[in-house]
């Protein structure tokens, strides 16, 4: 397996509205992340990602871009984004950029054209269609809204959109639009950015014809159409491969099959994928299912292309309170999950917060939450006759807002994010869980992640081991080695309320073993099986012979 920069990373993801703001109208801000660099630097982090920061009016925050080539208000400007960079570089990190070009905002001068009429030149960069027997085109749902059609009475045409009406999707068909976007993807490296993060990148084509779903609510008809791996090659020849860029696409809806596609290393497309089957299949932890998928992407990937590892993002509900648990065993929990995420084959992704242990949140009333998606499901549910309260207690789990309230950087009012009144509320609980605390105490979740960064950075068997899964079939005991050169590491985690004694594989009872890590003070052994507490977990490395 070639070695790469980008593979032996750890990347962290600053959802930067929600990481400190420095001049109190609310907003995290890109000054608020210059100011705390120093921190994340600190935890030993090499790659960070930073959510879009582009020109837009927000409705979906910032995936709804107005002008490409502009920082966000609410973020800053292009003298403190270059300065960004620079003070990035100067601590010897490097960032990537979210990527979004499957759709722009309504409110992009292009959409403004391209609805004047049928005959404006920019018409063609969105996708315009004739109404059918009277009415949308096609059955299709987007992700957030219950059509993927929006009509336009000027020109008694229906436009597509994947996402919200106020997301129009662009027409990769078109080869100038291509070039736009080719030219501001250079404009950005150019200005020293390390990469992109390629939002639903696998959405660009479209499928021929926009027939009807025969299940308009599997919306998998919207990704991984034919034509997507033409532009992607295209991508690379006229843009990527010129820079040593970090790529990582956004892929929903695939296997490692059709996943292979993005990253095949003779394929010159993309470096490294997120694909969601964990996301998108297990509401809740499903240990054995969770072993399928990574034993499938570990061998479909093998030597040929790069995965990445992530339980949480800014979509997706913060991992100790979706998978792990924050009641009883947040702390145990926290770091055996990192621990996991650490081992596992892959890039390895930290969501802002997530290196204290933050939790979801529940809000008392839709009127807190501020997420387009459930915004719009939860006015469709009732809508259909749904009572309001059910409806909104069964959007609470996978909310997006889960993970976007504030960073809790101390226990002063709105946890030390803002002088003013945040956009989003704080979670209650950051008196208990913050920055501050977490630095005090030297067996917290921060220094845990600490110490499994800076072994990654010493241990090549963390970034290229070979991996098998020993305990295929358990519900609750995950066992698997790493193993590159004669190095083997052998990760033992307990994912459950409940001890359990796991028995170490019969090829390895008879060799000595160190703990590399551990998330519990004294791991204990009985003969050839390892007791294990509750969320336990820890790393041996096996001495061979
Ligand atoms: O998310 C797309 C999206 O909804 C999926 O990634 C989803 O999380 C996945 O299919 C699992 O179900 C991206 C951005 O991350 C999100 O914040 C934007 O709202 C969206 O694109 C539109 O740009
Ligand atoms: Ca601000």
């Amino acid at each position: 397996m070639n070695k790469k920069w980008w593979k032996e990373a750890v990347v962290y993801q600053i959802y930067w509205r929600s990481f400190y703001d420095t001049n109190g109208d609310g907003f995290g801000d890109l000054e608020g992340v210059i100011q705390k660099l120093d921190y994340v630097k600190s935890l030993g982090i090499d790659v960070i990602w930073m959510n879009p920061f582009y020109r837009s009016p927000d409705r979906d925050n910032g995936y709804d871009i107005a002008d490409y080539y502009q920082v966000m208000e609410k973020a800053g400007d292009m003298e403190v984004f270059e300065r960004l960079v620079g003070e990035i570089h100067k601590r010897g990190m490097k960032v990537i950029m979210d990527l979004v070009v499957n759709h722009t905002s309504d409110q992009h001068p292009w959409f403004i054209e391209s609805k004047t009429s049928k005959e404006n030149p920019k018409r063609d960069w969105y996708i315009w269609k004739e109404p059918k027997e009277g009415r949308e085109p096609n059955n299709w749902r987007s992700y957030f809204a219950p059509s993927a059609w929006e009509w336009d009475q000027a020109s008694a045409q229906y436009y597509f959109h994947s996402f919200a009406v106020e997301q129009p999707d662009l027409n990769w068909k078109n080869p100038e639009l291509r070039k736009e976007i080719y030219r501001m993807m250079r404009f950005w490296l150019d200005k020293g950015i390390d990469g992109f993060r390629m939002d639903v990148i696998n959405l660009l084509a479209k499928q021929e014809g926009f027939p009807d779903a025969a299940d308009p609510y599997d919306i998998s008809y919207l990704a991984d159409n034919p034509g997507i791996h033409e532009y992607l090659e295209e991508m690379n020849r006229e843009v990527l491969q010129h820079y040593d860029a970090m790529t990582v696409g956004e892929i929903p809806f695939v296997t490692p099959e059709t996943g292979l596609l993005y990253v095949h290393e003779d394929r010159n497309e993309l470096n490294t994928l997120f694909h969601f089957q964990v996301a998108d299949e297990m509401a809740v932890w499903d240990m054995c299912r969770y072993k399928e998928i990574q034993s499938a992407w570990y061998n479909g990937l093998k030597d040929k292309g790069w995965n990445s590892q992530f339980l949480n993002n800014h979509d997706h509900t913060r991992q100790v309170t979706r998978y792990g648990n924050d009641r009883g065993y947040r702390v145990q929990s926290s770091k055996l999950l990192a621990t996991m995420i650490h081992t596992l084959p892959g890039t390895a992704y930290i969501y802002q917060g997530e290196e204290i242990g933050m939790t979801g949140v529940r809000f008392d009333s839709i009127e807190d939450y501020d997420d387009i998606a459930m915004k719009n499901k939860y006015a469709e549910l009732v809508e259909k006759g749904g009572n309001p309260q059910e409806v909104f207690e069964s959007l609470l789990l996978l909310s997006r807002d889960n993970s976007r309230t504030p960073m809790q950087w101390d226990d002063s009012p709105e946890a030390g994010f803002t002088a003013g009144t945040p956009w989003i509320k704080v979670n209650p609980n950051y008196k208990d869980i913050n920055v501050k605390k977490a630095l005090e105490d030297e067996n917290s979740v921060f220094y845990y992640y600490k110490k499994l960064i800076s072994l990654r950075k010493e241990n090549e068997v963390m970034v290229y081991g070979d991996y098998i899964d020993w305990s295929e079939g358990d519900e609750h005991v995950y066992m698997y080695t790493r193993s590159y050169g004669d190095v083997t590491w052998l990760v033992v985690l307990n994912h459950s309320d409940q001890t359990h004694t796991a028995a170490i594989p019969e090829k390895f009872q008879s060799l000595d073993k160190r703990i590399v890590i551990a998330n519990y003070p004294d791991p204990q052994s009985e003969g050839d099986g390892l007791s294990l507490q509750p969320h336990e977990a820890r790393i041996y490395e096996l001495k061979m012979g």
